[in-house]
């Protein structure tokens, strides 16, 4: 390669990873509208934490070369649909479906795919739910779609799922049989601390518990 050459691919790198951090905006400012607004009309937060990342360019080269994808940036956009990751922690279960909800009946949200591990566990225990949506980003250029993998789960699964991703990374994949099963017996646990926290919390707040959605009934006249 020439450094002219070289230096292109640079650039033209920059640019794709770019619209990606401008999908994962979108997608943590929408997130932030729903939260702030639910904040202020019940006094009450449903999200706990909202994290994000754009896949480091080590991993999404594995990923590419794992899937046998060809290399150039339209197959690689086509086919890798969590470039952009965010993580939105919720107190219960139900405010991750509602949250879910909210943002999928946005106009300019297209949703891809929907993987529900809350509903369906993986056999490890794994619970979240996942859902693949396109959201618009408005360049000097034009409007690109950008594919955001969202992944919704409580606090008390994502605890689970971080010690479970140290633990898969410590034995490389090869978790011994003992901890497997101690590793599914504590989501069980989880799901069970789940269910009792929000029992606790729709008793605190009675049947006037804060419900989605936050609009009107009858937009006003
Ligand atoms: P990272 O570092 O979080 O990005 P695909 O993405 O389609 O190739 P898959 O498994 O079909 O792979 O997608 P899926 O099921 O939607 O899971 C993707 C992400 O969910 C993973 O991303 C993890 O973040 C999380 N995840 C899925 N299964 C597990 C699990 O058993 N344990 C934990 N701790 N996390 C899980 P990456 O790309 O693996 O990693």
């Amino acid at each position: 390669f020439t450094p002219e050459q070289l230096r292109a691919m640079r650039d033209e790198f920059q640019q794709f990873v770019l619209q990606y951090q401008f999908g994962l905006r979108e997608i943590e400012t929408k997130l932030g509208i729903l939260r702030d607004e639910f904040q202020l009309m019940h006094d009450y937060n449903p999200i706990e934490h909202v994290s994000s990342r754009v896949k480091s360019a080590d991993s999404l080269v594995d990923k590419v070369l794992r899937k046998g994808i060809a290399g150039d940036f339209a197959s690689v956009r086509a086919n890798i649909t969590d470039i952009a990751g965010v993580r939105v922690t919720c107190s219960f279960v139900k405010d991750a479906y509602r949250l879910f909800d909210l943002l999928a009946a946005q106009d300019d949200i297209t949703v891809l795919e929907v993987k529900d591990y809350i509903a369906d566990p993986k056999p490890n225990g794994y619970k979240s739910l996942h859902a693949i949506v396109e959201v618009p980003v408005f360049l000097s250029t034009g409007r690109v779609d950008v594919a955001v993998e969202v992944q919704l789960r409580t606090i008390a699964m994502d605890f689970w799922a971080s010690l479970e991703h140290k633990i898969y990374y410590k034995y490389d994949g090869a978790v011994p049989d003992g901890l497997i099963g101690e590793l599914k017996d504590a989501a069980d646990s989880a799901a069970l601390l789940d269910a009792r926290m929000e029992r606790l919390h729709e008793e605190l707040h009675g049947s006037v518990a804060p419900t989605f959605p936050l609009r009107p009934a009858t937009p006003p006249a």
